[in-house]
């Protein structure tokens, strides 16, 4: 068992826990940046490792078309390549198929593709996505799976899901035959569509697996928050309690809340750095956009306890009006200090059993604007 829970709040799903891997424990719920190139956009990985994160993401997709397998073999894997010693999990190029290469075709077999850099053609399968993440040497691996868009047929979304199923039983015993030294672990990803009775037939099939940790994916891929929100409910409960549950692809204030009431322990999401980079900022008052000429002026920090405290609003605008490299990292820097945070205050509401209050009181706050 690598998932250990601390406590549950008495009021709803949400709660604590610690997950034990190969590069330390992870206090959970956990926000993972997203290091899809093996680093996270506009940031140095020493100061989220001096921030206290403790676990970030890769993209098996990304990093094996480039630099390619032998680069990163040659230093024994991603943490030797970037020097990052906390835990990496990689994702396993499912979603990263769909949504980036020009050409794709599924088979029971696998996938073929064409690269999104120089358009070359590759075939991955779900043994090939296991070796590939055992030499990035991932502490959390994930199976290669089928993600599908909102809209399509019951049809369509089963057979996606089938594939999904036999994808998993075949990463598993492909896993299981690791070299000894390799010691990360391999979690399932439940799809299903927006169908619920292809919900519950994934979470089943895939929990009959025993994987030691489970994401739901296939959510947050377009629908509207009150979708999102119902399929959220409805197919969090039926991942196994004892295990890490990990929700693909959210990184909102609002949709990380929400999916920590539901029990949710990790989230990742390329949102709140791409959103950085434009002079977004997440603040207890909701999104501040620096560009707005209502900061020309103005002398107070984005945030009084960030990292960026010592800077103004002023001073940030200026960079990013003056394209300066340094607005878009300390930006950056901000916004994944800020789902930290957000993590962290949601831990300490849970062990109180206050969550609920904990979550309607920041979004009053977060949806009343910059004051
Ligand atoms: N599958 C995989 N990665 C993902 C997703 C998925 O469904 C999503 C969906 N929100 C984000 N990342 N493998």
């Amino acid at each position: 068992m690598i998932y250990r829970k601390l406590h549950k709040d008495q009021h709803c799903e949400a709660r604590t826990g610690q997950i034990h891997l190969p590069h330390g424990n992870v206090d959970t719920p956990v926000f993972m940046p997203v290091g899809t190139n093996a680093s996270v956009k506009a940031v140095r990985l020493e100061d989220l490792f001096s921030m206290g994160v403790q676990l970030i993401l890769g993209n098996t997709y990304h990093l094996y078309l480039r630099p390619g397998m032998d680069v990163i073999q040659k230093f024994g894997g991603l943490h030797g390549f970037n020097n990052w010693n906390g835990n990496i999990l990689t994702d396993s190029g499912g979603y990263q198929v769909f949504s980036l290469a020009p050409f794709r075709k599924v088979t029971n077999e696998g996938v073929e593709f064409r690269s999104h850099i120089d358009g070359s053609k590759h075939f991955l399968t779900p043994e090939k996505v296991v070796g590939i993440q055992e030499i990035l040497n991932s502490d959390i691996q994930m199976v290669l799976d089928v993600c599908t868009e909102p809209g399509i047929s019951h049809k369509s979304a089963r057979e996606a899901l089938e594939i999904t199923t036999s994808w998993a039983l075949r990463a598993k015993n492909s896993w299981e035959t690791t070299t000894e030294t390799y010691q990360g672990k391999l979690f399932g990803i439940v799809q299903g569509n927006f169908y619920e009775d292809l919900r519950a037939r994934s979470a089943e099939e895939l929990s009959a697996l025993d994987l030691p940790g489970y994401a739901i994916g296939g959510l947050s891929v377009g629908e509207p928050f009150d979708q999102f929100q119902h399929y959220l409910a409805f197919t969090a409960p039926l991942l196994p309690g004892g295990k890490p549950r990990y929700l693909m692809g959210v990184g909102t204030p609002e949709y990380i809340l929400e999916a920590i009431e539901h029990g949710i322990d990790m989230f990742d999401c390329v949102f709140p750095t791409r959103v950085a980079r434009n002079g977004t900022l997440f603040t207890d008052h909701g999104r501040l956009v620096l560009k707005n000429q209502r900061y020309e002026y103005d002398t107070r920090p984005v945030s009084e306890h960030s990292p960026t405290a010592a800077y103004s609003r002023s001073y940030l605008r200026h960079l990013f009006k003056a394209g300066e490299m340094l607005g878009p990292m300390l930006a950056s820097l901000h916004n994944l200090w800020f789902l930290k945070k957000l993590v962290e205050d949601s831990r300490r509401a849970i062990h109180e059993n206050r969550f609920l209050e904990f979550k309607r009181s920041f979004l009053d706050l977060y949806s009343m604007g910059i004051p």
